[in-house]
């Protein structure tokens, strides 16, 4: 039986996956964490109204309707994705924000096309350095303003996709229908849905969802001092058992899944002592260059008693998972192992 999503808030909607439904390497679409600054559209848009337009620093602006896309290549692309405040509330000193676990995070299997595929159709001027996205949303966002991100032009020009398709069916309605930016390995604000214009600009695109939010900035600081939030930091956590779960002694499979943004996870270590010990665990299932890795530990455990059970991902440059999250004002980005460290009591 499926379990239920944690809702954080109804309106808008932002809910979390429940554990038990990240032990799959692909994130159902029913159960994929939820986000929205403002109220998603009530019903989808129909097809013949919608258009893409793309304008700013290129040749030629145009627009795109959906049987045109439909006919550029096709690209199927599997890609994890994490809000930027996935974790916050596993931080030890409180930051502001939803109240994210560990089920901010999902992976799917998207279809849809290259975004350079579309700018090179535009024909960029030599001034064009960034790329923003404008989503659809109903009254966006507390501030009453528009979701609008931007990407600069080498990952647009690189591994953006536009994505109609999510694990086989059309794009949820929730998730962007019909069609959402996907900045691979990059966090979900990098990632706008509802899309319906882009617009190539010579500088980063300046406004609230840029400026005010998804930067990482210190107490006292300006928010736009701080560095916008891109890739996915290097992270792993354990998704069975579940913390303060009771076990009968004997053998205890662990589950868990790591992933590191653009780069790849090389090994995934696990401690049963609180951190004293380590030992490699071993991946399970597909490898894919977007999509997290899952693994597992098989743990003999003779002794009765409680046990603080940590993982510990290395990339593939040999830069470890941190021991503990570099704290900022909005909370992103926690991927300490001891924040996301669990307790299982053996009886
Ligand atoms: N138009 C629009 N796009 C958006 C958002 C939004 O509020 N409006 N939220 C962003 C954030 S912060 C995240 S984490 C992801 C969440 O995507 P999901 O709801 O499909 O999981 O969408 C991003 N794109
Ligand atoms: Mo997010």
């Amino acid at each position: 039986m499926e379990k239920k999503m944690r809702v954080m808030t109804e309106k808008p909607l932002n809910a979390e996956t429940p554990v038990e439904s990240l032990r799959s390497w692909i994130t159902a679409n029913s159960i994929f964490f939820d986000r929205n600054q403002g109220m998603f559209p009530s019903e989808p848009i129909s097809l013949e109204k919608w258009k893409l337009s793309v304008d700013g620093e290129i040749e030629n602006p145009f627009h795109l309707t959906m049987d045109q896309i439909l006919k550029m290549t096709k690209v199927i692309v599997a890609n994890t994705f994490e809000c930027s405040g996935n974790g916050r509330s596993l931080l030890k000193e409180k930051a502001r924000g939803n109240t994210w676990t560990i089920g901010g995070v999902g992976n799917a299997v998207y279809g849809g096309i290259w975004l350079k595929d579309v700018l090179q159709q535009a024909g960029l001027k030599s001034s064009a350095k960034h790329v923003s996205f404008e989503g659809d949303d109903q009254s966006p966002g507390s501030a009453g303003i528009k979701f609008i991100r931007s990407l600069p032009i080498e990952k647009a020009m690189s591994t953006t996709l536009l994505a109609y398709e999510m694990n086989g069916e059309a794009l949820p309605l929730k998730h962007g229908y019909p069609l959402r930016v996907l900045a691979l390995g990059w966090t979900g604000a990098n990632c706008v849905k509802w899309l319906s214009k882009i617009n190539v600009l010579d500088r980063p695109y300046e406004g609230f969802f840029m400026d005010n939010v998804y930067r990482t900035y210190q107490k006292g600081e300006e928010s736009k001092s701080g560095e916008v939030v891109t890739e996915i930091t290097l992270k792993s956590f354990i998704t069975q058992p579940l913390n303060e779960e009771e076990l009968s002694a004997g053998t205890v499979v662990i589950l868990g899944t790591a992933y590191a943004g653009e780069t790849d996870v090389d090994r995934v270590e696990v401690s049963l002592d609180n951190g004293k010990n380590w030992a490699d665990a071993d991946f399970i299932g597909p490898h894919e260059k977007f999509a997290w890795r899952h693994w597992q530990y098989i743990w003999e455990a003779k002794e009765k008693g409680d046990f603080t059970l940590m993982s510990r991902a290395i990339d593939s440059d040999g830069n470890p998972q941190p021991m503990n999250a570099d704290w900022n004002v909005l909370g992103y980005g926690n991927n300490g192992v001891e924040e996301h460290a669990i307790t299982v009591h053996i009886r």
